[in-house]
């Protein structure tokens, strides 16, 4: 241990952490590698600070002896088990809310992508190919007054809701239970699985990755879906079964789809769904913009110093 660590509380991180992370932690913790998660350790280690996606379990947490508190950079944390956690009495943070906007201005962006064949036409104008402008080339969807189905109505899925709105969409959606703390004169409309599915235009996924909504989207749900729908997940790859999506992009079951995430992530780069034009692909950017990435670096790294203070996390999942 060299003098400048000594005392200071010591947290495993996966890294390399981005700059703003790092110039908040200032020299206020000593950064251990994510492997001694997996080795252990004698000496105390106070915290866990997840930037990527990497597991979390319960036996990495006995092996950190003197734990206190796990902080996570991003708000969905299905990497990191959290009954085992909870078990433990160690708690959670994540960052809610303040990448709400960015994530559903990304669901928009794929939607419209997908929709209006940006990404084929993007490399078509590239392309030696184009060599005339034709009127009748690479024709899309309608996205204005069309219907759209947000399965997971939470604080992402409202704003993508309002944005919805504004294209003059009509809006379905669907959660376990129907919201009940909406504004009355917003028009948006309750309906069960099935009904979202065989009506919209566009499904679009932002609910959380769990035992319930894993592969939540498989062979007979892309065959419940329009010929001509799209589905957009700005979610987790895992809530969708990405052999069952691959082959109904192939065999038009649906139009296309607007992907921020896959089931692998990456997916294996000779993976068939890379080869499809139908599909619009993004390497998990959802809150990706410089502004919700700072705030999402303040609070996660708030957390942190809260839990190791032990006390309440500014955002606490267990
Ligand atoms: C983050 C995310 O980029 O917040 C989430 O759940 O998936 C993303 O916005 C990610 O967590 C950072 O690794």
């Amino acid at each position: 241990m060299s003098e400048t660590t000594v005392g200071k509380p010591r947290v495993v991180a996966d890294g390399p952490l981005a700059d703003a992370i790092l110039q908040l932690m200032g020299d206020r913790v000593e950064l251990l590698p994510w492997d001694v998660g997996t080795t252990g350790s004698e000496t105390p280690v106070d915290g866990i600070y997840t930037y990527g996606h990497e597991q979390v379990t319960g036996a990495m947490m006995d092996v950190l002896p003197g734990l206190k508190v796990i902080s996570n950079y991003g708000v969905g944390v299905d990497h990191i088990n959290l009954a085992d956690a909870q078990e433990r009495g160690i708690p959670v943070g994540n960052t809610p809310d303040v990448l709400n906007g960015a994530t559903a201005d990304m669901a928009m962006t794929l939607l419209l992508a997908a929709a209006r064949r940006l990404m084929e036409g993007d490399r078509f104008a590239r392309s030696p190919e184009f060599t005339h402008y034709d009127p009748g080339y690479m024709l899309g969807q309608e996205a204005h007054s069309t219907v759209v189905g947000i399965i997971g109505l939470g604080r992402i899925g409202w704003q993508i809701a309002r944005r919805a709105l504004g294209f003059d969409m009509r809006v379905l959606y669907h959660n376990r239970n129907p919201r009940e703390d909406l504004p009355a004169d917003v028009d948006v409309t309750y309906v069960d699985f099935d009904t979202l599915l065989t009506e919209s235009d566009y499904v679009v996924l932002s609910l959380p990755l769990s035992a319930e909504t894993e592969q939540l989207i498989g062979e007979q749900q892309l065959r419940q879906m329009k010929s001509t729908a799209i589905l957009v997940n700005v979610a987790r790859g895992g809530v969708v079964d990405t052999d069952a999506l691959t082959a109904a992009l192939r065999e038009g079951e649906i139009y296309a789809a607007g992907l921020d995430v896959t089931d692998p992530e990456p997916l294996p780069r000779d993976h068939p769904l890379l080869k499809l034009e139908n599909v619009t692909i993004a390497p998990h950017l959802g809150s990706a913009t410089e502004q919700t990435r700072q705030r999402m670096a303040e609070i996660s790294v708030e957390n942190l110093w809260a839990g190791l203070a032990g006390k309440e996390l500014l955002h606490r999942v267990v």
